[in-house]
């Protein structure tokens, strides 16, 4: 047992401020860093104390290892929560720190490093009879085996980089005469962006669902799962939608995903906090996919129907003690969604949009939680990634979780860019959503930058008409009257000019 005095967040934003009020909570001293373009941002202000990492470019601030090294020695800091993106992946920098006698916050450096990669994640879960998608087990050599491989399990197939993720170096086949080219292309697209060219098949599943289960694990073999998230609405694998239940997963199926990703989790002696992806077909099977070894995004819908405070977990988990609850103290309470505001135009293919905060309101009220990174007046930075902010509504039913974000949308008030707040009040309204009956075409298959335009009813549409004749004969009659008036007996005066 090792009690942590001063943490370092090495992060930046929402995630950086949402790490350090925890700790705070906890009576642990905060270290921010940060880059020269968030020198006056929020979690450097909030911070007990802040190191300049140096310039914007996160391969010149938050990536440098050393320098957070140092950092961490020079101010007593004695462990580091890496957050989520940045090098919270990277066991190179897990193993870094804790040979440097630092608490990492996270998982082990061999755990991350299974799990980086999809092939050693499947053959370390391989012999715990989890439910995985038919597909090859090794990194494929040999064209023609592969080619038979792929016959057998019938097209459409996949080829997935084996260190790929988010959807990068995947490639759909869907016949035999385009595979030897789409394998061709998928190693060397994996070879140069991973520098690994390692590929494997799968059977492609058409429109799956996407989710996921969080674990949490401690260094005393203890793994608990704390329920789903259904993150399916997604735009080119950026999650827009998030939210806890699931509206699909029964209570015997949240048991079986529940169990199985604990599995997973005790495949690679998983301590910390984690999260196990799994692929859902129409017909409600599910695929484990991969593990992610940190703390995500969208863990806040997770906190709000169990009440979990999960980097309070993480920081009492790296700290050395027992979780403090088993799976039976785990209740689901209501519902939560999440939707991710980018500074991004949807009308415009979502480009960034980047520019001043001109004005920045936050919704307000019961059951609303925003975290985010900035204030109003500031910039929005071009250098990392563009969400703005993340808004979660809690309520007891889907329903009531549904409108009140409806309303917390329409009472955020962002103005100076463009942000997807319309976009996520359009989705949080089609009736696809609100029904449940969504996978991950969901975006593909029903948005158009026209879907942003106003929405009227019936009513309003007869009531627009109506209003319109009105003004149309009223105008007739005023411009019936200034012809009148314009029989030369007047000139034309600013009096009449006004009129018309
Ligand atoms: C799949 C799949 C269909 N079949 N694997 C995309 C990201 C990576 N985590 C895995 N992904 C997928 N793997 C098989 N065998 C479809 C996807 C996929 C997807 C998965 C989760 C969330 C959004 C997605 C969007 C498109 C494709």
């Amino acid at each position: 047992m090792k009690k942590i005095h001063k943490l370092l967040v090495a992060n930046r934003g929402e995630i950086s401020l949402r790490i350090m009020r925890t700790a705070r909570e906890m009576g642990i001293k905060t270290v921010a860093v940060y880059s020269e373009a968030d020198r006056h941002a929020p979690h450097v202000k909030y911070a007990d104390e802040a190191v300049c990492l140096g310039p914007a470019p996160s391969n010149q601030s938050y990536l440098l290892i050393d320098k957070i090294i140092q950092a961490c020695k020079d101010l007593q800091v004695d462990a580091i929560h890496p957050g989520y993106g940045f090098l919270s992946e990277n066991a190179k920098f897990a193993q870094r720190v804790s040979e440097a006698g630092i608490i990492f916050v996270g998982p082990s450096p061999q755990a991350i490093e299974v799990m980086g990669s999809k092939l050693a994640a499947k053959q370390a879960v391989s012999k715990y009879g989890i439910p995985m998608v038919p597909g090859t087990e090794e990194a494929i050599s040999d064209i023609d085996e592969a080619k038979s491989t792929a016959a057998s399990i019938g097209y459409p197939i996949l080829i997935k980089a084996s260190a790929g993720g988010g959807g990068k170096g995947m490639r759909i086949v869907e016949k035999e005469e385009e595979f030897e080219e789409q394998m061709q292309r998928a190693i060397s697209e994996a070879q140069s962006a991973f520098g690994d060219g390692a590929v494997f098949i799968e059977k492609y599943i058409t429109s799956p669902r996407h989710i996921e289960i969080q674990v949490l694990g401690d260094h005393h073999g203890n793994v608990v799962h704390l329920f789903e998230r259904e993150c399916s609405v997604q735009r080119r694998h950026q999650k827009v939608v998030e939210e806890a239940p699931s509206a699909v997963v029964s209570e015997a199926m949240r048991q079986r995903m529940g169990e199985a990703a604990i599995m997973v989790a005790k495949a690679c002696d998983y301590y910390g906090a984690g999260t196990v992806e799994f692929i859902v077909d129409e017909a409600l099977n599910f695929y484990f996919l991969e593990m992610n070894t940190r703390l995500q995004v969208e863990h806040p819908v997770t906190e709000m129907i169990t009440g979990v405070d999960l980097v309070k977990e993480q920081i009492l988990v790296a700290e050395g003690h027992q979780l403090s609850f088993g799976q039976e103290d785990l209740k689901i309470h209501g519902h939560a969604v999440e939707i991710r505001v980018y500074a991004e135009d949807p009308k415009n293919n979502f480009l960034p949009d980047i520019g001043k905060l001109q004005t920045y309101t936050r919704p307000q009220g019961s059951g609303v939680r925003v975290d985010d990174g900035f204030e109003q007046g500031m910039d929005i930075p071009i250098y990392y990634d563009p969400m703005i902010a993340k808004l979660i509504t809690h309520a007891d039913t889907r329903e009531k979780a549904m409108d009140r974000m409806i309303r917390a949308i329409e009472e955020y008030q962002i103005t100076g860019i463009e942000t997807t707040l319309g976009f996520c009040k359009f989705v949080m309204k089609h009736e696809a959503f609100r029904s449940g009956d969504f996978d991950t075409k969901f975006v593909e298959r029903y948005f158009t930058p026209e879907s942003l335009d106003e929405q009227w009813t019936d009513d309003e549409l007869s009531l627009l008409a109506a209003s319109a004749v009105e003004i149309f004969e009223s105008s007739k009659k005023d411009l019936r009257k200034i012809k009148s008036l314009q029989g030369d007996q007047f000139p034309r005066t600013k009096w009449k000019n006004r009129l018309l």
